[in-house]
């Protein structure tokens, strides 16, 4: 992620900007590794401490602590010259920047519930908001506990722009108002996302242009599944040669499923193969399942890694039961609990 990051700040300051929005989930916890604290710092102060840009967040659903009086990592962020706001207020910034007086409203995820209508500034001449959640009507396969819906009344106030943060994907809203996708690809489920950040123009007359700007992802592969039903320690070991064979594996993430595996096939597997496969890799995953290859569903090979944590939690329950793992009963009991535990983390995390 960082490296990602990295090549995103490499694009901006040649774009020479003349500030830098990021509309949050900067960290993807409360309290991130110190490793993943450093490598922000680091490539944020290439924009704000060396080349003096502006750099303004309104923090996500992910790094938003619970509790008020739990410190976000956010914080550290104001050590580099990084204005953010990550509490449950609102926040405004202002500045003469190319001649205009540019005033950003921020709305960070523990302000956008409660937080009704919000209204441009007078004296600004041009007026920004930020916030960080999902738009009414997006249909999205992106959907995370805690997430907060954007209230309409919130993002149609007559703001030049609104620069929205979650939704991974570079998406147009309304003509002003955009999410700027995500810098990194975060699972299968967004093997055809396209990485980067947005460029926004203003003039005398307000909002110029919005310019999606790609950044050079990491290549992320998932092979052809295999099932493994009728194959030994040596044809599957073949299987897994044959599908990694022409493909341009080097600096990939990949994965490989394999179906229908017999008990003590994996354990003798090629493990020169395997090690070779790693090491050309940025991450090869060979994922081993006991059960039958799953069909296909109409909607393509989109993971379950964004879906819905009650769905995913339901199709558990469901393909237990049906292979005889769970007795009904309990099945049944266990996902409703399941649910009012789902349930109930979710409304924590709310407004609570
Ligand atoms: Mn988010």
């Amino acid at each position: 992620m960082q490296e990602a990051y990295g090549r995103a700040v490499d694009a901006i300051l040649e774009r020479e900007v003349d500030l830098v929005i990021h509309s949050g989930d900067v960290f993807d916890s409360v309290r991130p590794a110190t490793h993943v604290i450093i490598g922000f710092l680091k490539q944020t102060a290439r924009i704000t401490a060396r080349a003096s840009i502006p750099y303004l967040v309104a923090a996500g659903n992910h790094e938003t602590p619970r509790l008020r009086t739990t410190t976000a990592a956010l914080e550290y962020a104001n050590l580099v010259n990084v204005h953010s706001a990550h509490g449950f207020d609102l926040d405004y910034w202002s500045e003469e920047l190319d001649g205009a007086n540019v005033g950003v409203t921020l709305a960070p995820h523990g302000a956008v519930f409660g937080t009704g209508a919000v209204m441009p500034a007078r004296d600004a001449d041009v007026n920004v908001l930020v916030t960080h959640g999902m738009v009414p009507g997006l249909e999205a396969k992106q959907h995370e506990m805690g997430e907060a819906d954007l209230q309409s009344a919130m993002i149609s106030a007559p703001f030049d722009y609104i620069a929205l943060g979650h939704y991974h994907e570079f998406h147009e809203h309304k003509p002003n108002a955009f999410y700027a996708g995500a810098t990194e690809r975060f699972g299968f489920g967004e093997v055809a996302s396209k990485p980067g950040f947005a460029i926004v123009e203003f003039d005398g007359d307000g909002l110029k242009s919005v310019e999606h700007v790609e950044i050079e992802a990491r290549p992320m592969l998932d092979l052809e599944k295999i099932s493994a039903k009728e194959m030994d320690a040596a044809t599957l070991t073949e299987a897994v040669r044959e599908r990694t064979a022409d493909v341009d594996l080097d600096g990939a993430i990949v994965r490989l499923r394999v179906y229908d595996v017999r008990r003590g096939v994996t354990s003798g597997l090629d493990r020169a193969l395997l090690r070779d496969l790693q090491r050309r890799c940025l991450n090869f995953s060979l994922e081993v399942h006991a059960e039958e290859l799953p069909e296909e569903r109409a909607e393509g090979p989109v993971s379950a890694v964004f879906g819905a944590l009650e769905e995913e939690f339901a199709a558990f329950v469901k393909a237990r039961k049906e292979r005889g793992e769970l007795e009904d009963k309990f099945a049944d009991e266990f996902l409703e609990k399941g649910r009012g535990y789902l349930a109930r983390s979710a409304s924590e995390e709310g407004p609570a």
